[in-house]
């Protein structure tokens, strides 16, 4: 468990890119030490502390003891969401519910959410490595940031909410909607720094505008931006409509919230924090570990959570991992961009399609605005997908067509797949005030086995 004074040893440098620059420049193989003996005490907590987890672990012939190396690792049991969801709510805890602080839940992709707990030390640590994570994407002390991640259930509201507050920001607790007001704070308050997904920064650039308010000359520098897969297109588009640094920043409910992994500022995959987390890139067919640098699933051990130690956790979300030295002189891993999720993929005609490649399709383009619905359709035995765009403010309506046709032959020559395209006026597709649903999916549900 990070302790609270690790705060204390904030680098006074004049380069000062560092919180915990002890952590965060740590040797790897110092690094590898750290780990293993934090996973031993987070297997035994996991396996003391959790029934099913203790019969996972019996069932897989493994017992806390067991792990003396990290390549141990391999031998524990995979954790997958449904899990949480048939413990719902709280039999994944390693708690009493009676000695946690908070809770917090994902909305489920079907039924119930998803819920986790944190002890008053795991909202601590949690705190740091979102500190932590925000002076790593560029934040300072005495920044104003403007946080338009949701508040509530939500992991992204306060955990930037209270990682801010400890490195030493002047927070602006703004959360999601009223996007006009949010333009108006930004520009009064002069936040330097913007918390939101990337498509509610786009929103709010949008509303800047058309309220003819110019953003670029804001004293916005550093976006904070995750939540949902973006493309390097839209992280361009971002940060000439906005004048900052679009800083890539991921995380997830099950293992923490944000402030898992971060960019530095060469805007070159995240820094994952080894020494809170194990990252693993697994071939999700076979479930056998990738080779660095090729694309898998990424699978999380929690190193230091306290109420809801998950072990091996299978996210489902696309990246790859790089170890390979950093030039801001961190020495933790690097996630490249995820890229989406092994169950979001389409296969349209065979081939794999994440909306994301689409997506860098469409925001590449001139003539139509970063806003944009996929609609998948089963026709026959083959998947089909239809693209709804629209056009950029001014862009006459008789270009519509071939405007239609034109995205319609860059997304043929540059993901590999045919699709119906239709351009709509500015305005008409919905905006998104949290995460933008991108994909309507109209396909019947898939058939049992019989
Ligand atoms: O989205 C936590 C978060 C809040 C991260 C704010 C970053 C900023 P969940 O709601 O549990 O948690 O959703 C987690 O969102 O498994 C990914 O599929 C996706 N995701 C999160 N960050 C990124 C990102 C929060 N930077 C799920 N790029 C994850 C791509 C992301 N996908």
């Amino acid at each position: 468990m990070m302790a609270k004074s690790e705060v204390g040893m904030a680098d006074s440098s004049p380069a000062g890119d560092f919180l915990h620059p002890l952590q965060e420049t740590m040797p790897r193989e110092q690094l590898a030490e750290l780990q293993l003996a934090r996973l031993r005490e987070s297997v035994r907590n996991a396996h003391d502390n959790v029934p099913m987890q203790r019969a996972r672990l019996r069932a897989a012939g493994v017992s806390p003891d067991d792990i003396r190396t990290l390549a141990d690792l391999q031998r524990l049991p995979f954790t997958v969401k449904t899990d949480l969801r048939d413990h719902y709510p709280f039999g994944m805890f390693a708690r009493p519910v009676a000695g946690l602080a908070r809770l917090h839940a994902s909305s489920g992709t079907t039924g119930k959410p998803t819920v986790v707990g944190y002890t008053r030390d795991d909202l601590e640590t949690w705190a740091d490595l979102m500190a932590r994570t925000l002076r790593c994407a560029g934040a300072r002390p005495g920044d104003v940031i403007h946080n338009a991640f949701g508040y509530g259930l939500f992991t992204g509201g306060l955990g930037a909410h209270y990682g801010a507050e400890r490195m030493g920001g002047v927070i602006v607790p703004a959360s999601g909607g009223s996007t006009e007001r949010q333009v108006a704070l930004i520009m009064d308050f002069g936040a330097r720094v913007l918390c939101a997904t990337p498509s509610y920064a786009l929103a709010i650039a949008e509303m800047a505008e058309q309220s003819g308010v110019d953003l670029r000359k804001s004293a916005l520098r550093v976006g904070m931006f995750g939540a949902e897969p973006w493309s390097e297109a839209m992280r361009r588009e971002i940060e000439a409509r906005l004048g900052l640094q679009a800083i890539d920043n991921y995380g997830l409910s099950e293992v923490m919230g944000p402030g898992v992994a971060v960019e530095c500022a060469q805007q070159d995959g995240m820094h994952g924090w080894e020494d809170h987390f194990l990252f693993e890139v697994i071939d999700p067919d076979t479930l056998q570990p990738m080779g660095e640098g090729e694309a898998g699933e990424l699978v999380i051990t929690t190193l230091t959570k306290q109420a809801l130690p998950m072990l091996r956790y299978r996210t489902r979300d696309i990246t790859r991992i790089s170890t390979a030295p950093c030039a801001c002189g961190r020495t933790h891993l690097r996630l490249l961009r995820v890229a989406g999720r092994s169950d979001d993929m389409l296969i349209v005609r065979g081939v794999n399609v994440y909306p994301s490649q689409i997506e860098a399709v469409l925001v590449g383009l001139p003539r139509i605005a970063p806003h944009y619905l996929l609609v998948v359709e089963r026709r026959g035995s083959l998947d089909h997908v239809s693209v709804e765009v629209e056009a950029r403010a001014g862009v006459p309506a008789e270009q519509f067509q071939a405007i239609a046709h034109d995205v319609a032959h860059h997304i043929k020559s540059l993901v590999g797949i045919s699709t119906d395209v239709t351009v709509k006026p500015p305005g008409e597709i919905p905006r998104s005030q949290g995460k933008a649903v991108r994909v309507r999916d109209l396909r019947p549900p898939p058939r049992l086995a019989q």
